[in-house]
C-alpha cells in the first residue's frame, strides 16, 4: 500500500466536517446565504457530522429504508457479471468509499485487479478502510485518495494499461440535482477515459407510499437525522434554533421525481444565527435534501448528459433499485 494522496478538502454528500479554516469560512457563508434566501435551503452535506453519520448508519438498518439492503442483494447476486464487464486487470476507483463494505462484492469477483483507489474526504475512515482491505486482499495495490469526490481531484499513478472502472454505490447520485449529476458524471467520464466504465447505484421510481415510508420511518430516525442539522448549526455556526419549534417533513414530488426533505417551522418566530436574525413564518421550511428517483428514460438522459450510455442494468426481485453498468458514449469526444 502506498501513502495517502490528498486533494482539495471540501464538504461532500458523505463528508464529515472539514477542518481547514478557509473551507469552514466558505461553509459558513453558504449556510448564511441559504438561510437568507427566499426559499431557505441548506446543503445535505451538512447532515454528516459525527452524529449525522451515526444516524445515517441507523437509517440504513431501518425496515422502511430499503435502498441499502436492496443494493447489497443486487451486488451479492450480480457481482460476477459486473466484474466481467469491468474485465481483467482493472483499476477500481470508489467515489465516497465511506466504510467501503459494498466494494468487497466486486473485489471478491474481479479478475486480477491492479489497484483499488478509495476516494473519501474523511481521512481517518479512509485510512482504516485502506488498512483493512490491504489485509483482506494481499497483493492488491490500495491507493487511498483523501479528496472531495464531487470536485476534480488528482488520481495516483496507475498502470496505463489498466482499464479504469469507477464505482459510485448507495444511490448518492440521487442527492445531486440533475445538472449537478450530469456535471459529476462528466468528471467521472474524464477520470475513466474512453475505455473505462462506471458501476452506479441508482434508486428507482416506485410506489410513492414506499418512498414516503422510507423517509418518514416509524422510529423517527430520519426525523432525528434531519433535525440534527439544526443542532449542528447551533454548535458550529452560532445558531440559536429551538429544536422543538421545527418538525421533519419529507414527501415525494412526482413532477420532479424526487423526495424532498424539509425542516418546517411550527410557529412564526425569529432565530438568531451567527448574530443575524432569521425570520420564519409558521409553516415555512428549510429545504435540506432532495433524493431523485430514476426511471429508465431519466437514467438514460443522465448517462447521456455525463458522456456515458447505459450498457447493462441489474435489479432486485422487486425492481426497486439498479446497479447500472455505464460505458463511455461513442459520441463523447471532448475528453480523452
Ligand atoms: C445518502 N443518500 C443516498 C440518502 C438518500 O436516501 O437520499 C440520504 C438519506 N436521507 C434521508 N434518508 C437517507
Amino acid at each position: 500500500m502506498t501513502g495517502l494522496a490528498t486533494s482539495r478538502n471540501r464538504a461532500a454528500p458523505h463528508a464529515a466536517s472539514s477542518s481547514s479554516s478557509s473551507s469552514s469560512a466558505a461553509l459558513r457563508a453558504s449556510v448564511m446565504r441559504g438561510l437568507r434566501a427566499e426559499v431557505k435551503t441548506l446543503s445535505p452535506a451538512l447532515f454528516y457530522d459525527a452524529e449525522g453519520a451515526r444516524l445515517f448508519e441507523e437509517i440504513c438498518r431501518l425496515p422502511e429504508y430499503y435502498p441499502t439492503r436492496t443494493e447489497h442483494a443486487i451486488l451479492a447476486r450480480h457481482a460476477g457479471e459486473l466484474a466481467a464487464h469491468a474485465g481483467p486487470g482493472c483499476a477500481l476507483i470508489e467515489y465516497g468509499s465511506g466504510a467501503g463494505v459494498k466494494v468487497r462484492y466486486l473485489l471478491d469477483r474481479l479478475e486480477r485487479p491492479v489497484a483499488y483507489v478509495p476516494v473519501d474526504i474523511s481521512r481517518e475512515q479512509l485510512l482504516d478502510v485502506a488498512r483493512e482491505r490491504a489485509g483482506q486482499y494481499p497483493g492488491l495495490r490500495i491507493l487511498p485518495v483523501c479528496a472531495d469526490y464531487t470536485t476534480a481531484f488528482e488520481l495516483p499513478a496507475l498502470p496505463s494499461s489498466a482499464r479504469r472502472v469507477a464505482f459510485f454505490p448507495g444511490s448518492t447520485i440521487g442527492n445531486f440535482h440533475p445538472a449537478e449529476a450530469g456535471a459529476f458524471l462528466r468528471r467521472v467520464r474524464h477520470v475513466v477515459g474512453r475505455t473505462g466504465g462506471l458501476i452506479l447505484g441508482v434508486d428507482r421510481r416506485k410506489d410513492p407510499r414506499l418512498l414516503h415510508a422510507a423517509y418518514n420511518d416509524s422510529a423517527g430516525v430520519t426525523a432525528a437525522f434531519n433535525v440534527n442539522l439544526l443542532t449542528r448549526l447551533n454548535r458550529e455556526f452560532g445558531g440559536e434554533f429551538n429544536l422543538d419549534l421545527f418538525r421533519h417533513r419529507a414527501f415525494f414530488d412526482d413532477a420532479t421525481s424526487r423526495i424532498e426533505m424539509h425542516l418546517e417551522a411550527r410557529v412564526a418566530h425569529t432565530v438568531c444565527v451567527g448574530g443575524e436574525a432569521i425570520q420564519f413564518d409558521a409553516g415555512e421550511t428549510i429545504h435540506t435534501e432532495c433524493s431523485y428517483k430514476y426511471d429508465r428514460p431519466r437514467l438514460e438522459a443522465l448517462a447521456e448528459a455525463g458522456g456515458f450510455r447505459v450498457e447493462a442494468l441489474y435489479s432486485d426481485d422487486r425492481d426497486w433499485f439498479w446497479e447500472a453498468w455505464l460505458v463511455p458514449a461513442e459520441t463523447c469526444c471532448q475528453n480523452p
